[in-house]
């Protein structure tokens, strides 16, 4: 069986003797060659560039057995499509060249033709999948436009994480027509991605958590519920909600093939919650793999026999490789998922 069949079972919710294994940010400062290129390209070179972002999306598998690529790029692409860019701080991190905060500055973002500004992501799509032909699945990603409205109305992580919250509570009509234009843009863009041939794509809800749960489904589900409308089938959609107080099921009725989760989950449990319709994605807490191998193998091993002969199961990390993560750790990451069989349940 090859990787991209592995991966495509797993999202089926088939029986398979063990998980399919990717990284979320399995392409990035952890890895010395990464860093190289670094020294050299800004980031936003990299992920312009098709060349250099398909060598850097196939980095890690060129070290390590996974089964799935994610492209290289970023979700803040979309913002900076619409006319919104982001900058690099020097001690680190990202900021907005603007934040959203009235009127005038929503008539500043660009709604038509803006994915097609991204054409570089589809084209770097095409030369991964030229290299890899159909071993391994190759992933394509966008935010959800509540995460991305995140970064234009507070800014970037550290400022002032509740501006967008109170727009929702304060200024409903704002946020519409807000969260409205993000997701016009979010579906050209899941189009395109769906029929630039990746196997599947993830939707990060990474600022999901900032809502209350009772707002969510009004604040982010909704939206996101388009996005997965838009890809159409065409393309199994993956939503990845970071933090727990979500109602699963609503998520698991929003369409996608898959809700992928941070290390605050209790995995097991939630798979014996949601319809073997779909798969669950995750969990190994990234701090895992920072301090010795043997550590790395014990989280790996632990997670695998609670999820052991369960159905619709992709193994990831609860959230991205930390970029002080020894890369000899992946490397025992990768080869515990791979040696580990198990039988399927009766369930
Ligand atoms: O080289 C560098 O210094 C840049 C670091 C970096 C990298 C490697 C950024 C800036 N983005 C990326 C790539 C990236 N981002 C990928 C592709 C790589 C891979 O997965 O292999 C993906 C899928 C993302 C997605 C992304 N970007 C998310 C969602 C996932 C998550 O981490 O929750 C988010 C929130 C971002 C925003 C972003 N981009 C970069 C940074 C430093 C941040 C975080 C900003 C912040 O909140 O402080």
């Amino acid at each position: 069986m090859t990787s991209r069949d592995r991966f495509l079972k797993a999202l089926r919710c088939e029986a398979l003797p063990r998980p399919p294994l990717w990284l979320m940010r399995q392409a990035g400062r952890y890895l010395p060659e990464y860093r190289a290129l670094r020294a050299r390209h800004s980031f936003l070179e990299l992920a312009r560039t098709p060349e250099l972002a398909a060598e850097v999306t196939l980095q890690p598998l060129k070290r390590y057995a996974l089964d799935a690529a994610i492209i290289f790029s970023d979700i803040l692409v979309v913002p900076e499509a619409m006319g919104l860019p982001f900058l690099f701080r020097e001690q680190g991190g990202i900021e907005m060249a603007f934040t959203v905060k009235s009127r005038a500055d929503l008539a500043r973002l660009t709604v038509s033709g803006a994915a097609k500004k991204l054409h570089y992501v589809t084209e770097a799509i095409g030369l991964v999948r030229a290299r890899l032909g159909n071993e391994r699945a190759l992933l394509g990603f966008c935010g959800s436009p509540w995460t991305l409205a995140a970064y234009m109305v507070n800014g970037g992580a550290g400022n002032n994480l509740e501006a967008l919250t109170m727009m929702f509570r304060l200024d409903a009509k704002l946020f519409r027509e807000l969260l409205g234009r993000i997701t016009a843009v979010c579906c050209d863009y899941v189009r395109m991605l769906a029929q630039s041939g990746v196997d599947a794509i993830q939707i990060f809800d990474t600022w999901g958590g900032l809502c209350s749960p009772e707002i969510y489904g009004e604040a982010s589900l909704q939206w996101i519920r388009q996005m997965v409308a838009a890809a159409d089938g065409q393309a199994p959609v993956i939503l990845f909600a970071k933090g727990k107080g979500y109602d699963w099921r609503a998520l698991a009725e929003a369409g996608a093939a898959a809700v992928s989760v941070d290390w605050t989950v209790d995995l097991p449990a939630l798979r014996e919650r949601l319809p073997l319709t779909v798969a669950v994605q995750g969990n190994l807490n990234p701090a895992a793999l920072l301090a010795d191998a043997d550590g790395a193998r014990r989280a790996a091993e632990s997670l695998l026999a609670s999820m052991a002969g369960r159905r619709g199961f992709v193994f990831i990390l609860g959230h991205g490789v930390r970029p002080e993560t020894p890369p000899e750790n992946v490397s025992v990451l990768v080869e515990t998922v791979r040696a580990w069989t198990s039988a399927p349940r009766a369930k």
